[in-house]
């Protein structure tokens, strides 16, 4: 289980776009998104590349602190 700090999300709508973008990376799964801890905890069904993650939360246009 893996979990990262995301900096930018203010409201569910925010908790959503993480959560796709997330689910969206291979080998990721079980995503969940805490809007007021501001971070993501998911399980890794396979070894995932942290940077991937990082580039795709930039792209979602949330920041991985
Ligand atoms: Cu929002």
């Amino acid at each position: 289980m893996a979990t990262i700090k995301i900096k930018g999300m203010t409201c569910n709508h925010c908790v959503m776009a993480v959560n796709k973008a997330l689910n969206e990376i291979e080998g990721i799964k079980d995503v969940k998104v805490d809007l007021q801890k501001g971070e993501a905890i998911f399980e890794e069904a396979k070894p995932v590349d942290m940077n991937i993650v990082r580039e795709r939360i930039k792209k979602a246009g949330y920041e991985v602190v």
